[in-house]
């Protein structure tokens, strides 16, 4: 199934709480500090993913959370940063804020990558508050929460060339002829329901992508037929055909 628009909340990992400790030594009665700062929590990634041409995968992931971050310990030991969560996404997909509608990323290029959510900071340990004027402190922080949004996640294909036309008139057709792509063809209307992709090879070895769209009928923006929706994957097109 092709899915080409989620909603989808993220929640990063909270960061890991400092610590309280003083150290404690044979023969030296007052330790200092040495409680050790927390860890982050995990950044969620949203990562290119070659591969992958829809955003079915994150329709069935209605909220995606990142883990905590390790606490401080004594001896000064800063706890571990948790791991980051990566989701894999196909190319040409934009994440929006939904509450503000501002792109946060705009991954089109292969191996591109974008924080939507930043981990928590972990929270001072004791040790961090020491000053020549306490050089005791008892206190420490807890870790920072992590970012929590919710995405729109829009899917616009990548493609050279688009095939736009009336429903029937051969479009998945052509798209069959030059490339290995083997859409639906049908001689009845609509039988695309969502854009195809094929590759095309030139005798000079290079190669483009054309996207075959579903039929547009008069009336469709104003919903007839399919709609005009699936028009936004020839926004960035560089051939309407
Ligand atoms: N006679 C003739 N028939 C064709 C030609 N190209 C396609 N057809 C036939 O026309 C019918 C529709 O072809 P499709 O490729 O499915 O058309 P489409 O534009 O993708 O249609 P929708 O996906 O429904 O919008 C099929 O039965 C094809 O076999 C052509 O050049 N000549
Ligand atoms: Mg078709």
């Amino acid at each position: 199934m092709f899915v080409d628009e989620v909603i989808i909340k993220v929640e990063a990992g909270k960061g890991g709480d400092g610590c309280t400790s003083f150290r404690r030594e044979k023969y030296v009665p007052d330790g200092g500090p040495d409680g050790g700062n927390g860890g982050a929590g995990s950044n969620i990634i949203f990562k290119v993913d070659e591969g992958l041409r829809t955003l079915l995968d994150l329709r069935y992931n209605k909220i995606i959370k990142g883990k905590k971050g390790a606490n401080g310990s004594g001896k000064n030991q800063t706890g571990k940063r948790a791991e980051d969560i990566i989701v894999k996404v196909p190319p040409g997909t934009i994440v929006k804020d939904l509450d503000t509608d501002m792109v946060i990323a705009d991954l089109t290029s292969k191996n591109s990558e974008a924080i939507v959510a930043m981990g928590g900071r972990g929270g001072r340990g004791n040790r961090a508050f020491a000053t020549s004027l306490n050089t005791a402190p008892d206190i420490s922080e807890h870790g920072e929460p992590g970012e929590e949004r919710t995405l729109k996640v829009e899917l616009k294909l990548l493609a050279d060339v688009g095939l736009v036309g009336m429903p029937s008139v051969g479009k998945s057709t052509i798209l069959s002829m030059i490339s290995a792509s083997k859409p639906k063809i049908a001689e009845y209307h609509f039988t695309t329901l969502s854009p195809n992709l094929g590759v095309v090879k030139t005798i000079d070895n290079r190669s483009f992508v054309v996207a075959d769209l579903p039929g547009l009928i008069e009336g469709a923006s104003l919903g007839e037929g399919l709609g005009d929706r699936f028009l936004k994957h020839i926004e960035r097109t560089k051939v309407i055909a």
